[in-house]
This record gives structure tokens, sequence and C-alpha cells, in this order.
């Protein structure tokens, strides 16, 4: 099995802060995931360990089902512990190495990189893909360096062999041109989880990263 035909082209990040009710987020993934969504990403920013290893497992279940890729955001012990298919390192978590120490080889492990130099590095310490971005401005995270755009995408796509998703600002429209900058696919939070109508917008967006990855290929 090559490892990226599971990625999946489009990852939808669900959000979930601590102190909140989980279950709209269970919800919103279901959704997606009957939309067509191939890679749900689960990033919980304010949670106790407690509640982030009890919605990952429920997400994970969700994604069984579906047939769809789960990666913990952060959290190489969490993503083991919920029987996730990986998980996505940024700078303040586990190093690349250790991460892929604890999930083993054959296991998805992405990692964040703003520049080629940082990808490269990340490869060479074990990610099997690489998050590329910020894209384009966003307000989904703050204290975000400056959008790279689909140039600086484009300087890391040719700078390391594995699958590079991009995040970051991305919509319908900037899928296909991250696409056509050569990303594998693209991964977006507000896209969906802030469209009147996140279905739809879910169902555009998988339409629009298998319909501009041929286009781009071509
Ligand atoms: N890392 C870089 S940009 C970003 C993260 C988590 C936020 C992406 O959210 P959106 O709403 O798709 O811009
Ligand atoms: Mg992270």
């Amino acid at each position: 099995v090559q490892l990226h035909l599971q990625l999946g082209r489009l990852h939808y990040i669900a959000n979930h802060s601590g102190g909140q009710d989980a279950a709209p987020v269970l919800d919103i993934v279901s959704r997606v995931l009957d939309a067509g969504v191939p890679t749900v990403q689960l990033r919980c920013k304010g949670c106790s360990d407690r509640d982030r290893y009890g919605l990952a497992v429920a997400v994970a279940a969700r994604c069984r089902e579906a047939g769809a890729t789960f990666i913990v955001d952060d959290r190489a012990d969490i993503a083991v512990a919920s029987g996730a298919d990986g998980a996505h390192v940024g700078e303040d978590d586990l190093p690349v190495a250790e991460a892929r120490h604890i999930l083993g080889p054959a296991a998805h492990l992405g990692a964040t990189a703003r520049n080629v130099a940082q990808a490269v590095a990340a490869v060479q310490a074990g990610a099997s893909y690489v998050g590329a971005g910020p894209c384009y401005p966003t307000s989904t995270k703050e204290g975000l360096p400056a959008p790279i755009g689909p140039n600086g995408l484009a300087s890391i796509v040719r700078a390391v062999a594995v699958p590079v998703i991009a995040i970051g600002g991305i919509d319908a429209a900037r899928a296909r041109e991250a696409l056509a900058a050569g990303a594998y696919g693209v991964a977006v939070v507000s896209a969906i989880a802030a469209a009147a109508a996140p279905a739809a917008a879910a169902r555009r967006l998988v339409a629009e990263t298998v319909a501009g990855a041929a286009w781009a290929r071509a």
C-alpha cells in the first residue's frame, strides 16, 4: 500500500476547544464524511487530554465507518491511543523524529513547514507529508507568519518528494490554484465550518480537489 494514496486531497480540520459540548464537532464531522471528504484532522487546542482522547476515539470510529483517513493534530500519543491513521505536528509539538518513533513506520505523519528548509528537515526526520502554509491570509489561527502564496508553496513542492498539503485561507478557487502550484491536496477549516451550508461547501471542495488535481497533472 502506498501511503499517499490514502492521504486524501481534502483534509477537513475539525476544531474543538475545551469546555464546550463535543456533539456539534461530531455532527459536522459526520456531515463532511457523508459529503465525501476523504480525510479528517482533529484539532483540540484547549481540551484536557481525557476529552481529546474521547473525541479522537469517536472521530476515529466515524472515519473508519466512512473509509476516511483520520489524523490527530499536534499529538502522536493521542493518535496511537485512539487508533488514528496518523498525526500532524507543528513547531510547538514533539519533534518529527520523536513523533515518528511513537507512531511507527506505517502511520501518516504530517509536519508543518513555512519554507523549503523546514520542509526538507521535516521529511528527513520522518514526515510522510508536509503541511505548507499559511498559503493565504486567514483569521482561523493567530500568530502566523505572512502567507507564502502559490510561489512559496511551489518552492516547497519542488524541494520534497512527499505529498504537500496546502493550508491557510483555502476556498474552492484557491484549492484549484494550490493544486496547480503542485500541492497534492489542501486542508481547510473555515471554508467548511463557517460556510452557510457546510455539507454543500464540502461537496464543492471535494469536486474541486479531484478535478483540480487531474487538471494540475494534465
Ligand atoms: N495552520 C496554518 S493556517 C491554519 C492552521 C491551523 C488555519 C487554517 O484555517 P482556514 O480557516 O482554512 O484558513
Ligand atoms: Mg498543530
